[in-house]
């Protein structure tokens, strides 16, 4: 394989208007925010990366602003110049700095793309390559969608119907107290047989627990991260009081975190977002620790533009990835992207995987620079 040597790298915040609101546990995401990385190699490729950092520190505490600040003065200069033989050596590279996951993530990925294009090969033979041939694409990844919290159950219930139309293979809800059991409870009655789940987003706690029984009744495929993000330990004592099976996502930030809760029956189900786990190296350690523990993987999403979307189209659409993934197409989000072309739902609920190398989707320069001037027009706060 080619190796690549660093020799630039640039930074983007990110601003895409959404077609439609989308309300967590935690609040709005009012237009997908996020910051670009463009990373020029003295071979002359240039590889792109997404970091999932948000508008305010929700989901995963990180924001544009510290996503900019500990690129730009902390992990960017533990790259430049230095010669990467192959992208897995990246976590040791940025072992100087603790946490960024998102970040960590978003210059990973740019490495990886960029050292898939100097072998001339797709971001998912890489992957395969690293984890062995029993591990090739199935080309496709089978993918479900994420609703956010709506006004009203009429608007609920019109958007699941919608979307199970368009031909989504599962349906995801998110829940948070005052908006659960009876939305479960409606949603199930007017579609008795499509597969659906619930995510909570760390919005409820041990005290919960009788209440959270109730959703056994809606034969739902499992229940997302019902209590705190940083709480393993809790998540086993409700999944042995729960039929429903847990499913999570903050909790895994790593491996380690991913054996601790198996060992203690803390899930049945791993969402796996490359974003949160600091990047696809150790995106592979945990979907492999997946595979050999013959524990049901699905591929989580954040809203990502193209350039994240493809990189998680790609592990989707590896054989032990089970579930339907969070990955929907473009215009579940977005008017107009800042990839080409966009991504779309074929007939049979899946996603292809792109044939071009690296990512495999063209980004729009023009488009990254207004996506940056409208960050800057419309921040709520300067990013440096
Ligand atoms: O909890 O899975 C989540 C989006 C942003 C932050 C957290 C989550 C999500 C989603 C959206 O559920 C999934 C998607 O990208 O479609
Ligand atoms: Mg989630």
């Amino acid at each position: 394989m080619r190796a690549i040597t660093v020799s630039e790298v640039r930074l983007y915040p990110l601003h895409i208007p959404f077609v439609e609101p989308f309300v967590t546990s935690f609040g709005e995401e009012p237009f997908k925010a996020g910051v670009l990385v463009e990373l020029h190699t003295t071979e002359g490729v240039t590889g792109w990366g997404e970091a999932s950092v948000e508008i305010n520190p929700g989901y995963g505490s990180e924001t544009v602003a510290t996503g900019m600040h500990i690129l730009r003065h902390f992990l960017v200069p533990l790259v430049i110049g230095k010669r990467i033989d192959h992208p897995t050596q990246m976590p040791a590279l940025l072992h100087p700095v603790r946490g960024s996951a998102h970040a960590k993530a978003g210059l990973e990925a740019a490495v990886w793309d960029a050292f898939a294009k100097a072998n001339d090969m797709r971001l998912v033979d890489v992957f395969t390559q690293t984890l062995g041939d029993q591990h090739a694409s199935r080309e496709r990844a089978t993918v479900g969608v994420s609703i956010g919290i709506m006004d009203s159950l009429e608007q609920q219930l019109a958007i699941v119907r919608k979307r199970v139309a368009q031909g989504y293979a599962r349906i995801k809800l998110k829940i948070r107290p005052g908006w659960d059991v009876q939305v479960a409870a409606a949603v199930r009655e007017a579609f008795p047989d499509i597969l659906l789940m619930l995510d909570a987003n760390s919005a409820y706690s041990l005290a919960d627990t009788d209440h959270l029984k109730a959703l056994d009744a809606f034969n739902l495929l499992m229940i997302e991260q019902p209590l705190s993000h940083d709480d393993i330990h809790d998540h086993g004592i409700l999944q042995a009081a729960l039929k429903t099976p847990i499913c999570l996502d903050e909790s895994v930030k790593s491996a380690g975190d991913l054996k601790l809760a198996l060992k203690i029956g803390a899930l049945k189900i791993l969402n796996l977002k490359p974003a949160r786990v600091s990047g696809y190296t150790e995106s592979l350690a945990i979907y492999k620790l997946c595979a050999e523990h013959h524990v049901p993987l699905w591929i989580g999403g954040m809203l990502e533009c193209g350039i994240g979307r493809a990189g998680n189209v790609a592990i989707a659409s590896l054989p032990a990835v089970t579930l339907p993934c969070d990955i929907s197409a473009t215009d579940r989000y977005f008017t107009e992207d800042i990839t080409e072309p966009p991504f779309v739902l074929n007939p049979d609920s899946t996603i292809t995987v792109p044939t071009g190398p690296g990512i495999g989707v063209e980004v729009i320069e023009d488009r990254v620079k207004a996506s940056a001037e409208r960050w800057a027009a419309l921040n709520p706060y300067p990013v440096g």
